[in-house]
């Protein structure tokens, strides 16, 4: 049985849940405990804060974890980023009042920042030889500035709307964060065996996940130049129609190109386009 830390409710616990889900895990519905075992898999999810997620699994409670790279990052704890997730995209940044004029990193040389993360904070100014007095809050780090408890900020930015709602502006990057899996190398054969079943499965879900699958008529006379807009993808498929005059042709797409090839595909012929989400796909 593996064990498996995820966050218990907050921004992370949606789309953990809903990654575990979509790699055919199955958990009982029903009231919560703290912890639960799959119905269908020799895995048990542990729910807990983040924060603990890193030290769960260096200390061996848990196997692996799902996390923000940001808190293992803080943690510094003897953990491995076994696969980044894709998820909870965000990044750990500097941020100082708009109506400052910022001549660069210098600028936080005397100041007092104000974060919940000093450990990642207090690497980067030594790092770049900065000393900078590091004041430690845990919620709301934006309105300090505001009122006057510090010069500026070190926060997790996404959007950006949280500065910009509290007239900060946004002027170093120091990390880029998202949901990872984490783990340590002294698993038993058995628990491996079964976290490479695991990453395997989520891998198969990841790489649907960017992809869409498209089908296709075109009549043959324009065949050709249908496949000529579809380069790169390996092979699509050819199947003949009960009207020779057509075909039909099958093909995986990725999201990212999607409107600019459906554009290109029906300036060349194709009609009548059917796409489709794919759920898993087997590399
Ligand atoms: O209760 P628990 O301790 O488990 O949760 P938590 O409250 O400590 O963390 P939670 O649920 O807020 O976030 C969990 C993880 O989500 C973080 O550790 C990040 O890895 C990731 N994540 C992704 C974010 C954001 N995006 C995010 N936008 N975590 C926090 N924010 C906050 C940020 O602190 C700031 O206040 O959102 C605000 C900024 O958002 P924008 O969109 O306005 O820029
Ligand atoms: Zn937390």
């Amino acid at each position: 049985m593996l064990r498996i830390a995820i966050q218990s409710k907050g921004r992370l616990y949606d789309e953990s849940m809903a990654l575990l889900e979509e790699a055919g895990i199955k958990l009982p519905g029903g009231k919560r405990t703290l912890l639960v075992p799959a119905r269908n898999f020799p895995i048990e999810v542990l729910f807990l804060r983040d924060d603990d997620i890193p030290e769960s699994v260096a200390s061996g409670v848990a196997d692996v974890g799902i996390v923000g790279l940001n808190e293992v990052l803080e943690k510094r704890c003897p953990v491995g980023v076994l696969k980044k997730l894709g998820f909870g995209r965000c990044r750990l940044s500097l941020a100082i009042p708009q109506d400052i004029d910022y001549p660069g990193r210098d600028w936080f040389t005397g100041k007092k920042i104000a974060t919940s993360y000093p450990g990642i904070l207090s690497d980067y100014l030594h790092r770049n030889g900065i000393e900078a007095d590091i004041h430690v809050i845990t919620g709301s780090v934006e309105i300090a500035p505001g009122i006057r408890l510090a010069d500026a900020i070190f926060d997790i930015v996404s959007s950006g709307s949280t500065l910009v709602s509290n007239r900060l502006k946004e002027v170093e990057q120091v990390v880029e964060s998202e949901a990872v899996l984490i783990g340590t190398d002294s698993l038993s054969g058995e628990k491996q065996e079964i976290l490479d079943e695991l990453i395997f499965r989520f891998e198969s879900v990841q790489a649907a996940d960017d992809k869409k699958y498209i089908l296709m008529n075109v009549p043959q006379t324009k065949l050709d130049d249908v496949l000529a807009v579809l380069p790169g993808i390996k092979s699509p498929t050819v199947m003949p129609l009960a009207d020779p005059a057509w075909c039909s042709v099958h093909t995986v797409l990725d999201e990212k190109r999607f409107w600019e090839i459906i554009n290109r595909l029906k300036a060349a012929g194709a009609e009548g386009i059917v796409v489709l989400d794919i759920e898993k796909m087997i590399l």
